[in-house]
């Protein structure tokens, strides 16, 4: 969890680090590496190229694929990277191995999204016996041993969570309300987070009752199937809150399939902002996102640019989210990147 007066701080320290630029551009997509495959080009970087090993959680939502294509449009070959990216399939057995084959081949940094909180220690430490920095992009390791890591790039999850709740105080939870959960991966950062912030902004509500919660991992699938169940046990049902828009959008087939109008017979409420997510806000089948940006690539190569030409970093860097109503979305969606 991370306080205001930290995330304020790391605000600052955010602009700081953007502020040192890049010294090469980005452009060209000439980066091959393909989800689920780790490049086997050998060990350490080719001529001047940094090298780069990158373990991705997952290809579970369109945040992640906006995320994964952040990440290898800016660290190119043109931009001074020799990236190897792989996709641990939302497992972090695959995360580990992934880890430490990047540590066997030698690769200057390791970037990594972590897709539980705990269990990081002992690869970690691994790669600091090797030398290597390691920097978290998106989600948080929860580990004593804050050496273990540069720096932790990526939302306030937290903060996500309670801005939600506070809309749904205001515009919802005005009469007594029964609200559905449907929880991101068990474990990770972002389910953890943004339960605890919506809990925190509606727990001196008195309307607001939470009467299921339960992890649709973050998919469309896992979405409607728990919605499903949650439709079957309980016939009265006014809002859900989903920890992302994947999962919302697999509610909205549930809901349709049951026979009632999501966004009006069930409110719905979500985080990321993306494409499919911003399109069902417009069209009045959601009716609030909270936004949690993916384009993490151009910070990402900042950070190691800066590492790389001996300069230091801020242990946590927080990205900037909006929120959308309906009408927010309809203006904002002809100019949406993801
Ligand atoms: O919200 C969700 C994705 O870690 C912030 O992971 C990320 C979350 C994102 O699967 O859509």
């Amino acid at each position: 969890m991370v306080s205001k007066k930290i995330r304020t701080q790391a605000v600052a320290a955010g602009i700081a680090v953007l502020a040192l630029g890049l010294t090469a551009c980005s452009s060209g997509d000439d980066n091959t590496a393909e989800p689920g495959s780790t490049s086997s080009d050998g060990g350490a970087a080719s001529g001047d190229a940094i090298s780069v090993g990158f373990s991705q959680v997952g290809a579970e939502s369109g945040w992640r694929a906006a995320n994964t294509k952040s990440i290898q449009d800016t660290l190119t070959k043109d931009a001074g990277f020799d990236l190897k990216f792989s996709d641990a399939q939302q497992k972090q057995e695959n995360q580990i191995q992934a880890i430490r084959s990047y540590i066997a081949q030698g690769v200057q940094y390791i970037a990594f999204s972590p897709v539980v909180e705990t269990g990081w220690d002992a690869v970690l430490q691994e790669a600091k016996a090797a030398n290597i920095p390691v920097i978290l992009t998106d989600r948080a390791v929860d580990t004593a041993d804050k050496s273990l890591y540069v720096t932790f790039i990526g939302s306030d999850f937290v903060e996500e969570g309670k801005r939600i709740g506070e809309w749904v105080n205001d515009n919802v939870a005005t009469e007594p309300i029964n609200v559905v959960e449907l929880q991101g991966t068990t474990g990770s950062a972002p389910a953890i987070d943004r339960k605890q912030g919506f809990e925190d902004a509606t727990k001196d509500n008195a309307n607001v009752k939470i009467i299921a919660s339960q992890t649709g991992d973050f998919t469309r699938d896992g979405g409607k199937k728990v919605m499903e169940g949650f439709l079957q046990a309980n016939p009265d049902i006014d809002l859900v809150y989903a920890h992302n828009d994947d999962m919302a959008l697999g509610a909205i087939e549930a809901i349709e399939a049951a026979g009632k109008v999501p966004g009006k017979d069930i409110k719905i409420v979500s985080i990321d902002g993306v494409k499919d997510g911003m399109t069902a806000l417009s069209e009045g089948k959601i009716n609030y996102i909270v936004e949690c940006n993916p384009l993490l690539g151009p910070d990402l190569a900042k950070i190691i640019k800066t590492l790389h030409d001996g300069g230091t970093v801020e242990p946590r860097i927080v990205t900037q989210d909006g929120a959308f109503d309906q009408e927010q979305a309809k203006a904002a969606l002809p100019d949406r990147q993801y």
